[in-house]
């Protein structure tokens, strides 16, 4: 049975909180992903990351696909920017900073490593949605907020607004 997990809000501060790397390939890595797909799912996000569920370790769920049954789990995950490269805009969403949405520049081209439940190490050069997805769910592992990329002005201000909303019922 799957559990729904409550996810962290901004500005709460456990969300700076730097991810450890997995060492223990086991079930409760297994079930703390089953469950991080779930509570996924249940809030219609495309990506998660264990940070944004108060679990501090380097565990990443996506699901990109259009009927929602192709979940992705990384482990470990861990990219260099290509040498050659450009930047892309994409307008992005998070769900600890629910009703914020803004455009943010990326590389367009990294090499991404990662290992898999079993543990087993994988590489590829993710491309569109997944490229962007990856490096949004790897900030969160370092305690980076797509708000780090505004103005301290406009951060206050979703600060204020989320703490009113969420942080303070
Ligand atoms: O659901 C999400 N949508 C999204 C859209 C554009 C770029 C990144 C994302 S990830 C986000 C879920 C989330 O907060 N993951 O950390
Ligand atoms: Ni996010």
């Amino acid at each position: 049975m799957s559990k729904k997990l409550k996810i962290l809000i901004f500005p709460d501060p456990k969300l700076r909180t730097v991810a450890k790397k997995v060492e223990k390939f086991d079930k409760s890595l297994k079930k703390l992903s089953e469950d991080m797909l779930f509570t996924m799912y249940d809030a219609n996000g495309i990506g998660l990351a264990a940070t944004q569920v108060d679990r501090h370790i380097r565990l990443v769920v996506m699901d990109l696909s259009e009927d929602r049954n192709e979940p992705l789990v990384f482990v470990n995950p861990e990219y260099t920017v290509a040498e050659k490269h450009s930047l892309v805009d994409f307008e992005e969403g998070c769900l600890s900073i629910p009703g914020f949405n803004q455009n943010i520049a990326r590389p367009d081209k990294i090499d991404l490593t990662w290992q898999d439940l079993d543990g087993k190490k994988h590489n590829d050069a993710p491309e569109g949605l997944l490229n962007i997805c990856i490096q949004h769910e790897i900030d969160h592992l370092e305690g980076k907020l797509m708000v780090d990329y505004i103005s301290a002005l406009k951060r206050d201000r979703v600060r204020k607004r989320l703490l009113k909303e969420f942080n303070r019922k």
